[in-house]
């Protein structure tokens, strides 16, 4: 392990109330200590684990600046450091952590200064690799970090967090690790006693080994029903041009971010942004071109290629509301998109919207039999019912999610897939007499690799890299 101080803003970069400066290694209180100046009587010799200590923050001055030591008029900012002696910290090492205001360049300040004094810059996720290597943090646990970051919906945030506090995903790897053991020892050690030990029944073993895939086939089952908690929920706004897209847009966001005319064609390419529903979720919403049939001339237009955005925002949509004019009626342009999006198997709803302009607020008819509603993105009629719908869909795309955590990242699926395809080898081993027992060690051997990778162990520094490199510097 790698004996040098790291130093990282570990909070988002711009502007915020407090920003945290972090460094981890030998070093980190004494670089901290040639930085911050702190009331003698505060203090106490050797520091303290887990104290939090309030000092002046000076730069240090150059060796042509006369003294070099920190004091009260050369103070850039009023810091809290907060310090953890290894072991027992997050990485294993001491951490100390300078929490001063929040501001990009006075952050970017404090940082340099700590290169300057010897610490080295952290690569993305080097606190986390650290404590990985220091045996704090195995490795799904080290990723479920990486989820709770980039969670955006409460079961997201619930599974991570349950294994990193409880090592469930962990559990089940050991235990089906533990399972292929159990079926690969009483081969290996016939073969390797052959006087000693019996050839195992192959009828047992085949039960165990169809046991074990069938755990394997739901663990995948369910990690791909939940890959949704991974995805941002995204909404799409679809419709011809001037149904008032960008208004509602605007009108859920209660901000002005997309641009609204009287011009059919203002929105040219899609606009996303975010909002918390209020179950909890972030919402994608996407605001998107106006959809409407273009003359062959116009194929290479800057509407096309607008309008093949538009359409690719569908495909990624959780739900889709289809915009329409109220005051006009149902166009046979209108008749072939609905078809082709509710071939698409999202939820989908019809919004009349202008409906201030209409003088009965009956529904226009609508032969698709498609949930609908109408509301006006100019008034704000309509706005909750509609805010309900989207509750509603989350609700119900999230209820039916197995509780457990298996929201598998990408690496941790593979692994699973390599256990199931070694698996699947040993199968006609067992059910074909005629065939060598020990020819099963080898791809159980796999399967059993598989489940170790999963956990992180005899790992190389490049698959590690490829693990941590996710993460965001200072984590
Ligand atoms: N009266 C009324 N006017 C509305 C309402 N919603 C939108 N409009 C008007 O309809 C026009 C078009 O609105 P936009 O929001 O730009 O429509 P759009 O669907 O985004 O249009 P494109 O970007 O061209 O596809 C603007 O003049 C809006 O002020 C509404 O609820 N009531
Ligand atoms: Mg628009």
């Amino acid at each position: 392990m790698s004996t040098s101080t790291i130093a990282a803003i570990a909070t988002a970069s711009g502007q915020g109330g407090v920003a945290i400066i972090r460094l981890s290694g030998d070093q980190a209180w004494s670089i901290v200590e040639k930085l911050v100046h702190f009331k003698k009587k505060n203090i106490q010799y050797p520091v303290q684990t887990g104290r939090v200590y309030h000092g002046g923050l000076s730069l240090p001055k150059g060796p042509d600046e006369g003294d070099t030591s920190v004091s009260d008029s050369a103070m850039i900012d009023e810091v809290l450091v907060l310090f953890f002696r290894g072991p027992r910290s997050y990485t294993g090492e001491d951490i100390a952590e300078i929490h001063c205001h929040g501001g990009a360049f006075l952050s970017r300040v404090i940082l340099k200064a700590c290169l300057e004094l010897g610490a080295a810059p952290a690569m993305p996720g080097e606190f986390t690799k650290r404590a990985f290597l220091a045996g704090k943090l195995d490795l799904t646990q080290a990723e479920s970090v990486l989820d709770l970051i980039e969670a955006a919906n409460i079961p997201m945030l619930r599974m991570a967090s349950q294994n990193l506090v409880n090592r469930s995903l962990n559990d089940r790897i050991e235990q089906l690790a533990r399972e292929i053991f159990d079926l690969q020892s009483p081969i290996v050690a016939s073969v390797d006693f052959p006087d000693e030990v019996d050839e195992p029944a192959r009828e047992p073993l085949r039960k165990k080994l169809e046991a074990l895939q069938k755990s394997i086939d739901s663990i995948l089952e369910a990690a791909s029903r939940q890959d949704i908690l991974r995805r941002p929920f995204q909404v799409s706004l679809m419709g011809r041009p001037n149904a008032g897209k960008s208004s509602l847009f605007n009108a859920l966001l209660a901000s002005d971010r997309s641009i609204v005319t009287p011009i059919a064609g203002t929105t040219r390419d899609t606009v996303s942004e975010s909002f918390t529903s209020k179950n909890g979720t972030s919402i994608t919403l996407v605001d998107t071109a106006g959809l409407r049939a273009l003359e062959t001339t116009e194929a290479v237009s800057v509407e096309a290629l607008g309008i093949d955005r538009s359409w690719q925002a569908a495909e990624a949509s959780q739900s889709i509301l289809y915009m329409l004019d109220a005051t006009n009626t149902l166009k046979p342009e209108d008749l072939n998109t609905l078809t082709k999006l509710s071939s698409l198997g999202v939820p989908l709803l019809v919004v009349w919207n202008k409906c201030d302009l209409l003088s009965s607020k009956v529904l226009p008819s609508n032969p698709l039999a498609l949930e609908a509603m109408t509301l006006s993105a100019a008034t704000g009629e309509g706005l909750p019912t509609l805010f309900e719908w989207i509750d509603k869909q989350v609700q119900t795309q999230y209820q039916t999610l197995p509780e457990h955590y298996l929201a598998l990242n990408q690496r941790q699926k593979e692994c699973f897939h390599q256990c199931r395809e070694a698996l699947n080898e040993v199968l006609p081993i067992l059910t074909t007499h005629s065939l060598p027992l020990d020819l099963a060690t080898v791809p159980l051997s796999e399967a059993l690799r598989a489940m170790n990778t999963l956990l992180g162990r005899d790992m190389t520094e490049v698959m590690l890299s490829d693990v941590f490199q996710r993460f965001c510097v200072g984590k």
